[in-house]
């Protein structure tokens, strides 16, 4: 009967955490002001989640760019190249975060299939373990202070290891878990009750040894004589083998994620006796936007109920992933508001279903389940009802070779970019100015086709041989999509974290998915009208759309995935009707919604393959398609990355040295290729030299015939300057080399 959530948006209900620390960092305001801004935000999230009456509260869930980092911090992984900076300790955790001048920052990458980007501790032989529980600490005594008890909440040390790199980082778990052996005895001392260690890496296929691992952790804490009550959390998939370990140790508490894994129920079933231990049921959907099937909720937690002693209410992950608070949202249709809740609406469910599972449940309301008829579209449903293996095949690749180059006429190492042109200021003054009504429809797009001309007339001058119109008018990749497509609706104020200041506004995919009308031809056929060099038009995938967007839950993911397919099929087909000659759909996030458990991977791949290959299908065989993939971690998916049947694939390599190449020739993969020989994360300006030696590498593993010359990501994040001197330099390395 008791609630609690597993944690909580820490941006604002205005992105005010955003705007603070931007502020700190450009200057504008001191350490002083932002430590009260901070203070202000975790103050207003406590109150608000005690004032909705959750028994359990956490903290510590607030950080300044991500919570990973606040552990590593928190047990003194802090690299010695950032502590030999000499700066303060709010300035060397931004300087891991952001890198300086001197010092690339820790790496970001994916928080397991979620689109929250976390630092990568990095773990060496330098590296000493050192409690530091002043955050922590500090955070559960500013909640006492407001008459607040709260439950401290740290990545576990299992997960944390997992997470970081170097040279076997899990070998220092015993080392690393006297560290937490003596975090929890500090705040025993202060008085906590209860911590939170969240372990999720748990869900994931772990080895025996990692699994042992774990006991071994949880034993040796829950053996302390002074320390909180442990609540291990597990969340976004079904646990493993990592539940009959927990079970051997003394924690109190587990949680289970039983929206992403209904299995769990049967699991717990299965392990036996939980002797006295809480089950911390995750009933409300962290991760998604939907309102709870209350009724059915009861029902599952009734069974946990009859399983374990003690059973407390709570959302699958933490509230991360969602946006604040629905009541702001006054624009949305009623019948998808009613279906809707965000974090603050979550809470309130999460509170109500404790109450049900202690009272009975004669007071629960029943929310709108199914999608109203209105959401239904039946041309879509007999069109996908109605397709056929053809439909996600081309031509032989030799023939489309042939047939794209004797249009295209393309010179060897043919250099491009990946899409959008730096977004400048002026620009975003221009979609403010036009958010606001201070200009019109008409003179916005006169200024973004004022834009584009200046964007193609750049690329002529630097004699690029594929062009882009450069994006001006696209405010996210996915966002600008989703506004135009029947079945998706936009929020105004639904931001969600993606990685330190940096939010998101995903869209929602409530209903069938179909094309009102061209969504990106005009600005494609525009650009072209401007130059006799072929102009890429550019869209984004059918993957990256749905795991960018908040999905429907009533259909599975794969018809989802292809009724945007087939609208974007059809902006291929209009495309290429209307003279473009090259087509991009981009697929960065193929590699981040790969499901956690191998035994998942497959049916995923199989779905997003045939997705993007719906989508690309529908054209001739002289229109030449381009895929993008950023992040450098493919290992995994390079087989499907190939079965994608692009003509031409452009991935992050400049990092990584390369090494795709020799994954990518190892599977036989015998299309183009575009190695990105800049690393656009970064504004340093590769020399031509260093171009022409990553295209030599390259050359070794890619015969220079299908070997394209790019930049690693699209610009729209880079200044100008950086920017032409780039791109001057990898198109004379590529003249160079031809
Ligand atoms: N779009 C979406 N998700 C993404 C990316 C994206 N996830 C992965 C990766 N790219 C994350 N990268 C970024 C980079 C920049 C920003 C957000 C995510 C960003 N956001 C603006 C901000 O916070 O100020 C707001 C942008 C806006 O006005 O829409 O800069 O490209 N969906
Ligand atoms: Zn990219």
């Amino acid at each position: 009967g008791q609630s609690t959530v597993l944690g909580y948006p820490r941006i604002g209900a205005n992105r005010e955490l955003k705007k603070a620390v931007e502020s700190y960092w450009a200057g504008r305001i001191g350490a002083a002001a932002l430590a009260d801004t901070a203070a202000e935000l975790r103050a207003e999230v406590w109150q608000q989640l005690r004032n909705a009456r959750l028994d359990g509260i956490p903290s510590n869930t607030f950080s300044y760019y991500d919570h990973v980092l606040d552990t590593a911090v928190a047990v003194g992984a802090v690299p010695a190249r950032f502590t030999r900076l000499g700066l303060s300790a709010l300035d060397t955790y931004f300087a891991m975060a952001r890198g300086v001048d001197a010092e690339p920052a820790l790496e970001l990458t994916k928080w397991f299939a979620t689109n929250y980007h976390y630092l990568v501790p990095e773990i060496d032989g330098e590296t000493t373990f050192t409690p530091n529980p002043t955050k922590p600490l500090a955070e559960y005594e500013e909640a006492q202070r407001l008459g607040i008890t709260t439950r401290p909440v740290l990545v576990g040390p299992a997960t944390f290891l997992l997470l970081a790199k170097g040279a076997d980082p899990f070998a220092r778990l015993d080392e690393l878990v006297e560290v937490y052996a003596t975090i929890l005895n500090v705040l025993a001392d202060a008085g906590v009750e209860w911590v939170q260690l969240d372990e999720p890496a748990y869900v994931a296929d772990r080895t025996p040894a990692e699994i042992d691992g774990l006991r071994r952790a949880y034993t040796r804490l829950g053996e302390l004589a002074k320390r909180p009550r442990i609540l291990v959390a597990t969340y976004f998939v079904e646990i493993g083998d990592a539940l009959p370990a927990l079970l051997d140790t003394p924690v109190e508490a587990i949680g289970l994620d039983l929206v992403a894994g209904p299995g769990n129920v049967r699991r717990l079933a299965a392990a036996g006796p939980l002797g006295g231990r809480t089950i911390v049921a995750g009933l409300v959907d962290g991760h998604n936007i939907w309102r709870t099937d209350l009724r059915a909720a009861i029902t599952v937690g009734a069974t946990v109920t009859a399983l374990a002693d003690h059973v407390a209410v709570s959302t699958s992950c933490s509230l991360l992933h969602v946006p604040v608070d629905l009541s702001v949202e006054t624009r949305l249709a009623p019948e998808l508001f009613e279906r809707l809740a965000f974090a603050r609406q979550k809470v309130d469910e999460v509170v109500l279903l404790g109450k049900a599972l202690r009272d009975g449940t004669a007071h629960v309301p029943v929310p709108p389940q199914s999608a109203p008829e209105a959401w239904h579209n039946g041309d879509v449903r007999a069109r996908l009802a109605a397709l056929t293996p053809a439909d996600r095949e081309r031509g032989a690749y030799p023939d489309r070779a042939d047939a794209q180059q004797a249009r295209l006429n393309l010179p060897e190492l043919p250099t491009t970019t990946i899409g959008s042109f730096p977004q400048t200021a002026a620009l975003r003054r221009a979609r403010a100015d036009l958010r606001t009504g201070t200009i019109d429809d008409s003179t916005y797009a006169a200024l973004m086709r004022a834009e584009v001309e200046r964007v193609i007339r750049l690329q002529e001058e630097l004699g690029l041989d594929v062009l882009v119109h450069g994006e001006p008018e696209r405010n996210d990749m996915v966002q600008y999509f989703g506004e135009q497509l029947d079945g998706f609706a936009a929020t105004d104020h639904g931001w969600v974290q993606s990685y330190g200041s940096r939010c998101v506004r995903p869209p929602v995919i409530h209903g069938d998915v179909s094309r009102k009308a061209p969504m990106t031809v005009a600005w494609s056929t525009y650009a072209q009208s401007l130059t006799a060099k072929p102009v890429k038009g550019m869209l984004t995938g059918p993957v990256t759309i749905l795991a960018w967007s908040f999905v429907r839950t009533d259909q599975p993911l794969p018809d989802t995935a292809d009724q945007v397919a087939l609208a974007l099929r059809d902006e291929t087909v209009d495309l290429e009707a209307a003279g473009i000659t090259v087509i991009q759909v981009d697929e960065p996030a193929l590699r981040e919604t790969l499901p956690l458990r191998r035994a998942d991977q497959k049916a995923y791949l199989d779905w997003a393959v045939g997705a993007f290959r719906l989508a690309t299908s529908g054209v001739t065989d002289a229109t030449q398609i381009h895929t993008h993939l950023c992040y450098s971690e493919f290992g995994e998916v390079i087989g499907a990355i190939d079965a994608l049947d692009a003509d031409v694939t452009s991935i992050e390599a400049s990092r990584s040295k390369m090494e795709v190449l020799d994954d990518l020739a190892t599977i036989g993969y015998r299309r183009g290729v575009g190695p990105g020989v800049w690393d656009i994360h970064s504004p340093r300006v590769p020399s031509q030299q260093e171009v022409v030696a990553s295209l030599r590498l390259a050359a070794e593993a890619v015969p220079a015939r299908r070997l394209w010359v790019n930049p690693d990501c699209g610009l729209k994040t880079r200044g100008y300057e950086e920017t032409e001197a780039s791109l001057r330099h990898l198109v004379a390395a590529a003249a160079e080399l031809r």
